[in-house]
C-alpha cells in the first residue's frame, strides 16, 4: 500500500492537487496556512494587510525573541488600518482556506499548530476526514491521529495544553501508523538548522511510541530538521517534509 503524506503547506497551492498521485491513501497533516513567512517576507498574510517592510520587521522582532514588542507592534498597526484583529485576519484565512481545502485531495487530514480548526467544517469536502485524537482502519491498517501543537512563545493559532494533547495521545490506543503534525520529543528531529531553534516536540508521543512501538510515526511542523528521519526502538520515525518549499508529498510503502 502507498500513502502519500504532505505537510506544511503553507498556502502552497500549486502541485497540491497532484500530490495523491498513484497513492492508495493521502494525507495531510496540517499547517495550511501562511500567516508569515519567514524566507520571505512579502508572503502572507501579515504582509497582506500591513505590507513587506512592517512584515519583516515583524518577524525580526520575533526571531530575536521580542514577544512583547512584536505584539505591542502588531497592535498599532491593526489599529492604523481601523481593524479590528480577529475579523481581519479570519477574512484572510478564509481566502486560503477556500483554495486550499478546494485543491487538497480528497483522504485523511489533521490540524497544525497554524491552522484554525474552528473554521475548518466550512471547506472540509464530503471526501476530505479530518482525525484528531481518533484512530481509523485503512486495509486492517490502523492509522491514529493527533493534530496541533504545544504551547510556546510564538502563540501559534492552534497551540493547545500538555493535558489536552495527552488525553488525545491515550484516546489512541494501538495503532500501526501514528500520525502528527508535531514530532515526538528527540531533540535531532526536533532542531532547526534554519531557524537555528529547537521547535517543541511532545514527551506524550515520545512515550506513546516507546511503549506502542507503531510501525511508522510520521509528522511535519520542523521545516529544516537537522535529522529528518530516527528510529525509536521498532518504530520508524518519518518527517514527511515541508510541502511549501518541496511540492511533493513524501510516499510511504506500507508492505
Ligand atoms: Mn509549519
Amino acid at each position: 500500500m502507498q500513502i502519500n503524506l504532505i505537510s506544511d503547506v503553507h498556502f502552497r497551492t500549486d502541485g497540491l492537487a497532484e500530490a495523491n498521485r498513484d497513492a492508495d491513501v493521502f494525507v495531510c497533516l496540517g499547517d495550511l496556512i501562511l500567516f508569515l513567512d519567514y524566507d520571505d517576507p512579502a508572503e502572507g498574510i501579515f504582509a497582506n494587510l500591513f505590507g513587506t517592510a512592517n512584515s519583516a520587521r515583524y518577524i525580526e522582532m520575533r526571531r530575536r525573541f521580542k514577544f512583547d514588542e512584536a505584539r505591542a507592534f502588531s497592535r498599532e498597526l491593526f489599529e492604523s488600518i481601523g481593524a479590528e484583529p480577529w475579523q481581519a485576519i479570519s477574512e484572510q484565512v478564509a481566502a486560503q482556506y477556500a483554495k486550499l481545502f478546494a485543491a487538497m485531495p480528497g483522504g485523511l487530514m489533521t490540524y497544525g499548530n497554524v491552522d484554525l480548526p474552528v473554521m475548518w467544517p466550512e471547506y472540509v469536502r464530503s471526501d476530505q476526514q479530518v482525525l484528531d485524537g481518533e484512530t481509523t482502519e485503512i486495509d486492517g491498517l490502523r492509522v491514529g491521529f493527533v493534530g496541533g501543537g504545544l504551547q510556546t512563545p510564538y502563540r501559534t493559532p492552534f497551540e493547545i495544553s500538555d493535558e489536552d494533547f495527552q488525553r488525545k495521545v491515550d484516546q489512541l490506543g494501538e495503532v500501526d501508523v501514528l500520525c502528527t503534525h508535531i514530532p515526538p520529543a528527540v531533540p535531532e528531529i526536533c532542531y532547526d538548522i534554519v531557524a537555528r531553534r529547537l521547535e517543541r516536540g511532545s514527551t506524550a508521543l515520545l512515550r506513546y511510541i516507546e511503549e506502542v512501538q507503531p510501525r511508522y510515526a510520521v509528522h511535519g511542523h520542523v521545516h529544516q530538521p537537522l535529522a529528518s528521519r530516527t528510529t525509536i526502538g521498532r518504530t520508524e520515525v518519518i518527517n514527511v517534509g515541508h510541502f511549501r518549499s518541496l511540492g511533493q508529498p513524501y510516499r510511504l510503502i506500507v508492505n
